[in-house]
């Protein structure tokens, strides 16, 4: 008895938000989906969604996000639903923030901020710490104002978690400092993936990365090839951190395989740059793994975001297997036609034969890689020479007294051909 009057007098008074977003593209039901998956993401954040408005316009509203006409609508709507804050679903800018905070006599918040309070409450490693601290630091220096003003009124919630939480005595030089700090960190955490990195190239062993939109069922496929353990939940950014584990694939060849945070829809830059230093693993990848929840009716939309991602992540050019994933589940015939990736498999992740069959795609793709090779060709052989640009791409080439010195690149078959010229050593 005792214990529940404790519990309830603990719980954090509820959050009721209404969910704002603007449709530019005409197309209603797109942006149907984006508040649809806001509220998931406002729902993992602890808060209720308790109604939803969308303006159709070609660009938010310079300073208030949404037309004078549509915050006086919003200002009623607030009251009639007694909601305690809006989120709206694009970043807002600082003046943006402050207008309709100041117009609404309410919290504002964006999908940024949502976003940014999960991870808080998500992050485990002390990489993922600093990562999102330094996020939420950043995102608030530019922010002070408005915030420090909805922050001191009503306290808790979406935007007040996190590492970040204590310092709300928010003073600008502090922040600064902190920041400073954080970002010395995080060099430290840089030094130090790239440590294991090295140790992992010298092993020689091919570095895999699972990558897609968030829930697509990246940890579930890490779990079920390796056992790792690694938490995997119907919940949006479930992993926030990098997990490696050795796999053997069934022709004996090891590999390293990642699992890796989730993508989403206008993901910011802000949160692109925060997780640059997990993320930055998935440049050094020789394959990815796109994951795609083939059951979801926004998995085109989903993959674009994936796509777009990698190029702004710089490996738009690493080889792509994309795993359409789910299909235990309804999903609608024919799938995607993805012209990016080397190579498809549809699987569910869910049944021990199909994760086996996924092994060996990745064993096929790998072994199709082509390499670097050295080799010296005698000048008595030069014959070969055209046969040698005509199927190799020629990296170096060196004309030396007991023949030309060339690295090439090679698929498996190349490899067999020239290896009775390879040189390991070209002094
Ligand atoms: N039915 C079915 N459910 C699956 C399949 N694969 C994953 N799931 C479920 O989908 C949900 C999300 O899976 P996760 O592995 O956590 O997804 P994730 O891609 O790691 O997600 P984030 O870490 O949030 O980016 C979980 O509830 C899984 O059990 C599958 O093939 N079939
Ligand atoms: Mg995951």
């Amino acid at each position: 008895m005792a214990r529940e009057t404790v519990l309830h007098t603990l719980k954090e008074e509820e959050e009721r938000v209404i969910l704002v977003g603007v449709d530019r593209q005409e197309d209603s039901q797109q942006a149907e989906a984006c508040l649809d998956e806001l509220e998931e993401l406002v729902k993992t954040a602890g808060a209720v969604a308790v109604g939803r408005m969308l303006q159709k316009r070609e660009k938010p509203h310079p300073g208030l996000y949404l037309g004078t006409g549509k915050v006086e609508e919003l200002k009623q709507m607030i009251s009639l639903l007694e909601a305690t804050g809006v989120v709206c679903d694009d970043e807002l800018s600082p003046a943006q923030l402050r207008n309709l905070e100041r117009e609404l006599d309410t919290k504002v918040m964006d999908r940024t901020m949502v976003i940014l309070d999960i991870f808080a409450a998500r992050a485990a490693s002390s990489e993922g710490k600093i990562q999102v601290e330094l996020a939420q630091l950043q995102y608030r220096l530019t922010r002070l104002t408005g915030m420090g003003a909805s922050m001191s009124r009503l306290g808790g919630g979406i935007g007040t978690r996190g590492p970040g939480e204590k310092k709300l005595e928010v003073d600008r030089r502090y922040i600064k400092d902190r920041i400073a700090e954080l970002k010395k960190d995080l060099a430290e955490v840089k030094t130090h993936r790239s440590l294991l990195r090295q140790q992992r190239k010298k092993k020689g062993q091919p570095v895999v990365a699972l990558v897609g939109y968030t829930n697509a069922g990246k940890s579930t496929i890490l779990n079920g090839l390796t056992k790792a353990g690694v938490l995997e939940e119907d919940k949006l950014f479930a992993t926030l951190d990098t997990t490696t584990r050795t796999v053997t694939l069934p022709e004996g060849h090891e590999i390293f395989l990642t699992d890796t945070v989730g993508f989403i829809q206008k993901l910011s830059h802000h949160l692109v740059d925060a997780f640059k230093a997990t993320l930055e693993e998935l440049r050094y990848a020789d394959l990815l793994l796109h994951v795609v929840d083939s059951s979801n009716p926004n998995r085109q939309t989903h993959m674009d975001v994936v796509y777009r991602t990698l190029e702004e992540l710089g490996c738009g050019q690493t080889p792509v297997i994309t795993v359409f994933n789910k299909v235990d589940r309804d999903v609608e015939y024919p799938l995607p036609n993805d012209q990016t990736a080397r190579s498809t498999i549809a699987i569910s992740a869910k049944r021990e034969e199909d994760l086996a069959a996924l092994l060996a795609k990745i064993e096929e793709v790998i072994k199709s890689f082509r390499q670097t090779m050295t080799i010296l060709l005698p000048y008595c052989e030069g014959g070969k020479l055209a046969q040698i640009y005509g199927r190799t791409t020629v990296l170096e080439e060196e004309h030396r007294e007991d023949g030309i010195l060339l690295t090439i690149t090679v698929d498996e078959e190349l490899e067999n051909r020239f290896k009775n010229y390879m040189i390991d050593d070209i002094f």
